[in-house]
């Protein structure tokens, strides 16, 4: 069944436009990321940061408390909502491009939507507990990422019969399980979670087969950016891994995905300009 292009999402009242392929700035506010101790400071850079995504041209911007790292242990509802809500009040004020709020918790996906984020980002598709009723009743967009396993686990030993297959089944089951609580498919972004619980091999045939995922009415995300496979291939450290992460979000462009999340804004935002240049009609299907 071929369904209609989703050509905007309402991301609680700033709009994520899809008609071109759209560019999520990461902005992780864990305790590795902007460590500089005082919490102030940290949330003085956090915005600082936020304004430079949006500069060099995001289209939304993703806050993260939770580290998903592999072999992370997990951070309380508290830590969470200290973390990720003060940085969300002030980037609301700040810029005025939609913000996500990455995350898996029900209390923390109310604060944010209620500080200011439009869309939740969930690692693990809304699976806890009340996830699916919470982000129903909040009526913002919501990503559903595929995941095998838990952060902690995740890339010991992950094993699939088909991944591209068993990763569209996991997406279709869940848009299901969205479709039942009242989230209806044009609120839906799906994301086959590259590195989540995946060998290389495994990413690379999610990326040459992507266009597996298109075609289910829900708008793709790609998030390829500084991610392990790359050091894993190319031996390099997580610094100087932008050239091919660009080069991994072209391909995921060129197969269909709608949202590229990117650390390098600028460098992706550049290149995927580049590729809409030479295929300017690609950007109207699902
Ligand atoms: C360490 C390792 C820190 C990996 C952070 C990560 C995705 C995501 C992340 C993704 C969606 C990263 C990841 N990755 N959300 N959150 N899709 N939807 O590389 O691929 O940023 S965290």
């Amino acid at each position: 069944m071929m369904v209609a292009a989703v050509t905007a999402l309402d991301c609680n009242g700033r709009t994520l436009t899809l008609g071109r392929t759209a560019v999520m700035g990461i902005l992780n506010v864990t305790p590795d990321s902007f460590s500089d101790g005082g919490f102030f400071l940290s949330r003085e850079q956090a915005v600082a940061h936020a304004l430079k995504l949006a500069e060099e041209g995001a289209d939304i911007i993703d806050v993260g408390g939770e580290s998903t790292r592999p072999g992370a242990q997990a951070v309380s509802v508290q830590e969470e909502l200290d973390r990720v809500i003060p940085v969300i009040e002030a980037i609301a004020k700040a810029v005025s491009i939609p913000i996500s709020i990455d995350t898996s918790k029900p209390e923390v996906m109310r604060a944010a939507i209620h500080a200011g984020a439009g869309l939740i980002n969930d690692v693990r598709a809304l699976r806890e507990t009340d996830a699916l009723q919470t982000a129903a009743a909040l009526q913002v967009p919501v990503c559903l990422m595929h995941m095998l396993g838990e952060p902690r686990s995740m890339q010991v030993n992950p094993v699939y019969t088909e991944v591209v297959s068993e990763v569209r089944n996991f997406l279709i089951g869940r848009i299901e399980a969205c479709a039942a609580a009242g989230i209806p498919r044009e609120r839906i972004v799906i994301d086959p979670g590259f590195g989540f619980g995946k060998t290389v091999e495994h990413n690379l045939a999610l990326l040459r087969h992507l266009q597996e995922l298109r075609g289910l009415g829900a708008a793709l995300l790609a998030g390829l950016s500084r991610k392990s496979m790359i050091g894993a291939l190319l031996h390099l450290p997580v610094d100087q891994r932008t050239s091919a992460s660009v080069a991994l979000a072209l391909i995921a462009v060129q197969n269909g995905a709608r949202i590229i999340r990117a650390h390098d804004v600028r460098a992706t935002c550049d290149a995927v300009r580049m590729w809409e240049a030479v295929y300017p009609q690609q950007g109207n299907m699902t």
